[in-house]
């Protein structure tokens, strides 16, 4: 029995492994959790994360609105899986020439010691990477971009490694960057950034075509008692565009740039309607996790098609024994 490392979460949102299904991902049969005009301004909602937070759960969600301008929104539930979301942006306090907004989407949440960490992806000429803290989901100050343009997916790890805040990130274009590994960087103060490392890469022959485009990390790594456990988006190009599907890795718990084992086959696909149709077909796109030590369940917040909001079930046991049954 492989462990998660964290805290207990007595009330995680769950459904046991449907009968005879043999994938390490099942989705909440209610899917999608959060529609598509949740609030009134909004297009879609999708691409989010959440944290557990008082005796229930907050989160911040991509809202893209009517125009289509990308935003993030605060929201909080009872029980992770009924959201409640802020009808107004998210402002931040620092430092105007960092908080001017040009666009922001794809959001994460990671407590670290004592307070909320966001990042996302930031406009600041180009794509980058935002960083905020909140202790209340209330009053966000946000702190200096952590790269130059043009990153995308910036994930920080949970706690310090080698007394260094962590995080990965997928450098990129301008555009739907057609490329794409994942790095890490280490960060004394979570402000300067270095000490880059290359994680991993896609694939560009027929082994495991699913990720042979680009890659990026999805939600905050999951540690575990044989190392960090990631799971990441792959994508292909197609002759009809791009297909973004879920991966996972055990990555070395002390120099997590070392991977351990890949898995070279997907973990979850765009198969349900929700997934396959909407305003960027077939996507999933998983930002969060949450998770209880005492059980090892896991429960995955994931983007369908640029749309709406999914929710997934999973338990570190089902990811690990996956990962190393498909491993390279
Ligand atoms: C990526 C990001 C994601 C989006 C995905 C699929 O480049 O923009 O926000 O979900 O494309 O469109």
């Amino acid at each position: 029995m492989a462990k998660i490392i964290g805290q207990s979460l007595k009330n995680i949102p769950w459904q046991d492994k449907p009968e005879g299904y043999n994938m390490p991902i099942w989705r909440y049969n209610q899917n999608p959790i959060i529609q598509r005009n949740a609030i009134p301004t909004s297009n879609s909602i999708f691409n989010s994360a959440v944290v557990p937070f008082g005796d229930g759960y907050a989160g911040v969600f991509r809202c893209d609105s009517k125009c289509v301008s990308m935003d993030i929104f605060a929201g909080f539930s009872k029980d992770g899986i009924n959201w409640e979301i802020n009808h107004e942006p998210i402002v931040f306090e620092g430092d105007t020439e960092v908080t001017k907004r040009e666009y922001r989407y794809d959001p994460r949440v990671c407590f670290i010691e004592d307070r909320y960490y966001i990042t996302w992806c930031n406009g600041y000429h180009g794509p980058t990477i935002g960083i905020a803290y909140t202790f209340d989901f209330k009053t966000f100050h946000q702190l200096e971009n952590a790269f130059l343009p043009y990153n995308r997916n910036g994930v920080l790890f949970p706690r310090k490694i080698n007394g260094k805040y962590a995080m990965l990130s997928r450098p990129s274009d301008t555009g739907h960057t057609p490329f794409g590994d994942i790095f890490f960087s280490q960060s004394p103060d979570l402000e300067y950034w270095g000490h880059h490392r290359h994680v991993m890469s896609t694939f560009k022959d027929d082994a495991s075509a699913w990720q042979s485009t680009k890659i990026g990390p999805g939600p905050v790594p999951i540690e575990t008692d044989e190392g960090w456990l990631l799971i990441y988006h792959g994508v292909i190009n197609t002759c009809n565009g791009f297909v973004y599907r879920m991966g996972a890795a055990l990555l070395d718990i002390n120099e997590p740039w070392k991977v351990i084992k890949r898995s070279k086959a997907y973990v979850l696909a765009p198969y349900e309607l929700y997934e396959c149709v909407g305003d960027v077909p077939n996507v999933v796109f998983p930002c969060a996790t949450l998770t209880d030590a005492d059980t090892g369940r896991i429960a995955i917040y994931y983007g369908c098609a640029d749309t709406v909001t999914g929710l997934a079930f999973t338990t570190v046991d089902d990811m690990l024994k996956y990962i190393k049954e498909n491993a390279f």
